[in-house]
């Protein structure tokens, strides 16, 4: 269906290598990292751009890699590809997020065209399975969109209280609470509304001393730009470029995440493309560090 690498060609092995600096990942192009922690391993998960595409993005399979110290990592084998996912007709495997709850990891995924779908496995690693056999949300979930599109990016937060929520978007930002079972939206699907924000996708939620921050990728090509707020809802308030256009990439895909008493902020670049295009990506980390009135300085982008 989708015209990519053959199934029994994505990796069915792990795949061991060492990270000397950015992009972290070179054996491959990979996109949209979103990360969590388990225990003390910090998994990684990511899109994968095939080399090669000038007109536009070629994306058949996410990847999923380990590591205990951010030095030696371990590629897993292909965890879930598009095809996993049978109503998923436009067939991109675009952004997506996992999150743990209740010992089992959701893996919230985008299509493009097709909606928002989630897949869930017993650990970290895989294998995913389409959890619902339809999408979760679709572009009519995105009532204020006047375009196709809008049914992107997942982002996933679980709060103090264990309500765990969703948000997602391009162009406009939805959010909406989930149940329980993780499988279901429960209640209203609302709009983050906001008068500074050039929100463009990728949001990213997380909480820091007890304020929400709101990170997202804005206008295009694309910078990531934070907001702060007190409550999960908002209102959120701009605080300004988080990360500046990430060399020969159109778009940039944040993720923050806490391991071993560091902040780290992922994110791709284009730093390795060979193909002149923007569509082969790689994944990138930096530190990210606080002020102390709690906002964020500028992530500085490094090589090594
Ligand atoms: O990788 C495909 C799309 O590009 C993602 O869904 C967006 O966030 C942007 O990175």
């Amino acid at each position: 269906k989708w015209g990519g690498v053959p199934k029994e060609l994505l990796p069915q092995e792990t795949y061991q290598f060492k990270s000397e600096g950015n992009p972290i990942i070179t054996h491959k192009y990979t996109a949209d990292p979103a990360a969590i922690v388990v225990d003390k391993t910090l998994w990684l998960y990511a899109g994968h751009d095939f080399a090669g595409g000038q007109r536009g993005y070629k994306m058949k399979d996410w990847c999923v890699f380990s590591t205990k110290d951010m030095q030696n990592w371990t590629e897993h084998p292909t965890p879930l590809d598009i095809t996993d996912f049978s109503w998923a007709k436009s067939g991109d495997a675009y952004a997506g997020h996992v999150i743990e709850k209740n010992g089992k990891y959701y893996w919230y995924i985008s299509t493009n065209w097709s909606g928002i779908g989630v897949a869930v496995a017993d650990n970290p690693q895989g294998p995913f399975k389409d959890a619902l056999g339809k999408p979760l949300l679709t572009n009519e979930d995105c009532f204020a969109s006047t375009h196709s599109w809008a049914c992107i990016d997942p982002a996933i937060f679980t709060d103090e209280d264990g309500q765990s929520w969703i948000f997602w978007g391009n162009r406009e930002c939805y959010y909406a609470k989930l149940k329980d079972n993780m499988i279901e939206i429960d209640g209203d699907i609302k709009q983050i509304n906001f008068k500074d924000f050039d929100f463009t996708e990728a949001p990213w939620v997380h909480q820091y001393k007890g304020k929400y921050y709101l990170s997202y990728a804005s206008g295009f090509p694309e910078k990531i730009a934070y907001a702060m707020a007190d409550n999960i809802e908002g209102p959120y308030e701009y605080k300004g470029i988080l990360n500046e256009i990430a060399g020969n990439s159109n778009t940039n895909h944040q993720a923050i995440v806490d391991f071993k008493g560091k902040t780290y902020f992922i994110y791709h670049n284009g730093a390795i493309q060979t193909d002149g295009s923007s569509y082969s990506r790689s994944v990138c980390i930096e530190k990210l560090e606080y002020n102390k009135n709690g906002t964020i300085k500028p992530i500085q982008m490094t090589t090594k």
